[in-house]
C-alpha cells in the first residue's frame, strides 16, 4: 500500500452500536492524498455521463445526481455528500479499501451505512476495472439512496443478506443474484419509456448504451424467484436485463420471508444468463448477437 494509504480509524462507540474497526474495513477518505490525475478522471468519467443519461437514466437517479451537487469539480467529499444523505434518507457513506465479505457489506446495508471504495481507477482503466472503485460506488449507488423507497429496498436487502448468510451459501447465491439483477443491473419502465437505475449500468459509458439500445440482450420484467434463479455473468454487459414497475414493486418484492423460496430453489438448476421462459413477460427477445458461449457464473 502507498505512503498515501489512508489511515485506519477506530470506529468505536457510533450511534448504531459498537462497531468494531475489523468488522467494517472502514477508513477514512484520504481527500487531500488525491492526485491531480485522480480528480480529472473523476471528471472525464463524470462528464461522459452526463452527457450519455439524460433520457437513459431513470429521473429519481438524475435528481439525486443534482441534489448531491456531484460535477467536474473533482472527488466530492464524502463528508459533505453524508450531510445531504443523512438528513434525507439517514443513510451514511463509508470509505472502504474495496470488496468486503458478504457479511461485513450486509451489515452496513442493514445499518444504513453505504460502502464506498476510497480510491479510483487509473486513466488507462476508464472502460473496464476488475472490482468497483469510487466511481462505481458513488456515481453509480449513491444518487439512488437519496430516493426513500430504494434506501428502504436496500437496508431490507441488507437485512435478507444477513439471514441469508446464516442459511448458507445457496441462499447467498440467491441473494446475489437478486442484488445483481437489480441494484446492479436493473432497469425501470416510466411513463417515457424504459430507464436504467443500475449502478453498473449507470457507471459504464458502454452499457449505459448497450443495455436500452443493443438488439442482443433479452428485456424481461423483474419476478423475484426468476432473478433469483438466474444465473449471471462479470465478464461481459448483460445477456438480459430485468424490468420493474416502480421502486415500491421491489420494494414489496422484499416483504416476504425469503426462507421458503431458497427451500425451493435449493435442488433446482438454475437458469442460464440468456434463458427466455414461457412464463417470463418479455419486453425484447434478445438476437443473443456477440453473446459468450461458455458457462455463465
Ligand atoms: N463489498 N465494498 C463492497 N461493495 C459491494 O458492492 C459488494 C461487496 N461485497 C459483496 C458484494 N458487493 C456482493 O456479493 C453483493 O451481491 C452482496
Ligand atoms: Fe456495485
Amino acid at each position: 500500500m502507498d505512503q498515501n494509504a489512508p489511515r485506519k480509524v477506530e470506529h468505536q462507540q457510533t450511534d448504531r452500536g459498537y462497531v468494531p474497526v475489523y468488522a467494517t474495513g472502514v477508513v477514512e477518505q484520504p481527500w487531500a492524498s488525491y492526485s491531480r490525475t485522480d480528480h480529472d478522471v473523476w471528471n472525464t468519467l463524470f462528464q461522459r455521463q452526463r452527457e450519455l443519461l439524460p433520457g437513459r437514466a431513470c429521473k429519481e437517479f438524475m435528481e439525486g445526481v443534482e441534489r448531491f451537487g456531484l460535477g467536474e469539480g473533482g472527488i466530492p467529499k464524502f463528508a459533505d455528500l453524508n450531510k445531504v444523505l443523512g438528513k434525507t434518507t439517514g443513510w451514511e457513506l463509508v470509505a472502504v479499501e474495496g470488496l468486503l465479505p458478504d457479511e461485513v457489506f450486509f451489515d452496513h446495508l442493514a445499518n444504513r451505512r453505504f460502502p464506498v471504495s476510497w480510491w479510483i481507477r487509473k486513466p488507462e482503466q476508464l472502460d473496464y476495472l476488475s472490482e468497483p472503485d469510487l466511481f462505481h460506488d458513488l456515481f453509480g449507488h449513491v444518487p439512488l439512496l437519496l430516493n426513500p423507497v430504494f434506501a428502504d429496498y436496500m437496508q431490507a436487502y441488507g437485512r435478507g443478506g444477513m439471514k441469508a448468510f446464516g442459511i448458507g451459501p445457496e441462499a447467498l447465491m440467491n441473494l446475489t443474484r437478486l442484488y445483481w439483477y437489480t441494484v446492479e443491473f436493473g432497469l425501470i419502465n416510466t411513463d417515457e419509456g424504459m430507464r436504467i437505475y443500475g449502478a453498473g449500468i449507470v457507471s459504464s459509458k458502454g452499457e449505459s448504451i448497450y443495455c436500452l439500445d443493443a438488439p442482443a440482450p433479452n428485456r424481461i420484467g423483474f419476478g423475484l424467484e426468476r432473478v433469483m434463479n438466474t444465473r449471471y455473468r462479470i465478464d461481459t454487459y448483460q445477456q438480459t436485463y430485468f424490468v420493474i414497475d416502480s421502486f415500491e414493486q421491489l420494494f414489496e418484492a422484499t416483504r416476504p420471508d425469503f426462507t421458503p423460496i431458497y427451500a425451493r430453489l435449493k435442488d433446482g438448476t438454475a437458469h442460464a444468463a440468456a434463458d427466455v421462459l414461457g412464463s417470463d413477460r418479455v419486453f425484447n427477445r434478445g438476437t443473443r448477437e456477440g453473446f459468450a458461449t461458455d458457462a455463465d457464473t
